[in-house]
Parts: structure tokens; sequence; C-alpha cells
């Protein structure tokens, strides 16, 4: 056992289609904790610090303005293995590839509109959650 945080962000394509309820319910009820959350609409500055992996890629500045479209629902959510099983429950990053009964599997048809973004890694984690929580927001 092996108690992990992660930090997982539900895009704007999700929120508009008002999927935040079933996308939350999700890692509810496989088990995780949430330890913060808070809804935000990310300026241009903080999308491309988040992203600050992609910035050399050709679709960095389509994913920047896709990612601060509307607002974003951002948590650190908690439980045994968090990152590598979040991971495994979102699906691949493709919405056409991904499972079916992955999150991406069932909702999403396209591989940047694709309803969620998990840390892949312990060093993300500590980059991606700080975008958007303070210490004292975490509970835990
Ligand atoms: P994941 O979100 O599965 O970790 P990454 O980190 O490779 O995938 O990509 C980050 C985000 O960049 C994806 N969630 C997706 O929105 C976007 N993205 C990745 N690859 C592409 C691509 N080839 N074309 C457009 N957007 C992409």
């Amino acid at each position: 056992m092996s108690i992990q945080k992660t930090f997982v962000m539900i895009k704007p394509d999700a929120v508009e289609r008002g999927l935040i309820g079933e996308i939350i319910s999700r890692f509810e009820r496989k088990g995780f904790t949430i330890r913060a959350l808070k809804m935000v609409q990310l300026s241009r500055e903080r999308a491309e610090e988040l992203y600050s992996v992609h910035r050399d890629k050709p679709f960095f500045n389509d994913l920047v303005d896709f990612v601060i479209r509307g607002p974003v629902v951002a948590m650190i959510l908690e439980g045994d293995s968090a990152i590598d099983v979040v991971r495994i429950l979102i699906g691949s990053t493709d919405g056409r590839k991904a499972a079916p009964g992955t999150i991406r599997g069932d909702f999403a048809l396209s591989i940047q509109e694709n309803v969620v973004h998990a840390s892949d890694s312990p060093e993300s984690f500590e980059r991606e959650y700080k975008v958007f929580f303070s210490p004292e927001e975490i509970e835990g």
C-alpha cells in the first residue's frame, strides 16, 4: 500500500458538456479521497505553466487556447498508487483509442478535447498542483 496524491483537472469541454459530476463521481466510487477542489478560469500565463513540458510541441498554442476557453475544475485526489491508478481510469490520451470504461473512452472523441488531465509522475504532480492550490487549500 502506497498512499499518494495526484492532480486532476476537468477540462473546459467536459465542464461545457455538464460532465463534472459524472467525472468526480467515478473517482469517488473508485475509492479516492478529494483533498482539494476548485473551479478556475485559467489565465494564459498559468495555462502555459501547466503545459510547460509541451512548449515546443506543434499543438502547444492550440492546447493553451483550448484550456483557457472556459473554466476548469482542479482537484487533488489521494489514495493507494493514485498517480498510476488515476491514469488507468482516465484512459489513453487519444479519446478515439481510449478503452471503453475509461473516462476518455466513454466521453472523448478527440486527442485535444479529451475531457480530463491527470499527473503522470510525482514530479508532474509537484509542479501541476502548485499552479492551482496554495498549501492552506489542501486538506490532510
Ligand atoms: P496526457 O494528457 O494523456 O498526459 P500528454 O501529456 O501527452 O497527454 O498531452 C497533454 C495534452 O496535450 C493532452 N491531454 C491533449 O489535450 C494534448 N495533446 C497531446 N497530444 C496532442 C496532439 N497530437 N494533438 C493535439 N493535442 C494533443
